[in-house]
């Protein structure tokens, strides 16, 4: 299969729908042209990462999110993907017709048929005004929890499995979908390179993005994509480093700059299952009997009482 992954460099609080979406289709016409079938793009990948500017909620959804997908500005996507026969991942702030506001992705086939759909599940950041940090990070103020779960799509023969950002670091966020056979997981995201939260240093927030892709990929015997959107937006630098990810936990491509940049590998998915058939066979090893804490607690507990050591 041929992957692209589209990064996008800032997108600032002046750029139109319509410009962003010039990007797009631009980047999708640089992937085709490069023999990919699919491209991920980011997440948000509409506006600028709003979630840093402190709003009330009619605001935000005024200015930020989509009321229907495809609308009139994001149209000319749908129809560059159409004629050249592309699918794409793409991330936006989803209002629905009940008014339920999520951070959302969708899977959209070769056809321009818009298959499959995620919610974001791990939102990160507070909800509060944190007045003297140097910006915000809003998540749990504009977004609900996901409703969908971790959903896995066969589209174009592939086993696709989608999450956005945050979830990338929850080891969750991939088992839920590698027991649902994932062959390739996409992905896009916004990272700050400040943590607002301590003083993380910032060569941390790139190495804590390739730890948790490599580990991920081969512990799930999947290809992961991973779209930033990065750069300097209005003065807030995100990281890049997108990136193609084996499920040897190599990195086969990697973006090189901060810009709207398009990475492409062909990736072979029989690497997959070499590995779900050897040392990642789930049906020979796993033991989900021990693994119930998982699923009974959220936050970290005492230990559970054990059988006295004996001998
Ligand atoms: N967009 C997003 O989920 N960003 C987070 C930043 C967390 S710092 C509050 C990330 O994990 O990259």
């Amino acid at each position: 299969m041929g992957l692209a992954v589209a990064q996008m460099g800032a997108v600032n609080l002046a750029d139109t729908r319509a410009a962003v979406v010039r990007r797009l289709v631009e980047m999708l016409r640089e992937a085709a042209a490069r023999q990919a079938e699919f491209v991920v793009f980011p997440e948000l990948a509409l506006t600028t990462f709003f979630p840093r500017y402190w709003m009330d909620e009619a605001e935000a959804v005024a200015r930020f999110f989509e009321k229907s997908m495809p609308n009139a500005d994001v149209q000319p996507l749908f129809d560059a993907a159409r004629e050249l026969g592309v699918g794409f991942y793409l991330g936006y702030a989803e209002l629905t017709p009940e008014g339920r506001r999520y951070n959302t992705a969708i899977l959209v086939d070769r056809g321009a048929n818009i298959v499959g759909k995620y919610r974001k599940i791990h939102l990160p950041g507070h909800a509060d005004h944190k007045t003297e940090a140097p910006f915000q990070h809003l998540e749990k103020k504009f977004f609900e929890v996901g409703d969908l779960g971790f959903g896995v799509w066969n589209t174009e023969g592939v086993n696709i499995g989608m999450c956005l950002c945050n979830d990338r670091r929850w080891p969750e966020t991939y088992r839920v979908m590698s027991l649902q056979s994932a062959e390739l997981i996409v992905l896009g995201y916004n990272t700050p390179s400040l943590n607002i939260h301590w003083n993380e240093p910032a060569h941390l927030r790139t190495t804590t993005h390739e730890i948790v892709l490599q580990a991920s990929a081969y512990q799930n015997a999947v290809w992961i994509g991973a779209a930033a959107k990065c750069g300097h937006e209005d003065g807030h630098h995100m990281i890049g480093s997108s990136m193609i990810v084996a499920p040897s936990g190599e990195i086969v491509a990697r973006a090189s700059g901060e810009e709207d940049e398009v990475i492409v590998a062909r990736i072979d998915l029989d690497m997959g299952r070499m590995f779900r058939e050897h040392v990642f066979n789930f049906a020979r090893h796993r033991s989900p009997q021990h693994y119930r804490l998982i699923v009974e607690r959220t936050g970290a507990g005492d230990p559970l009482p054990t059988p006295p050591v004996q001998g």
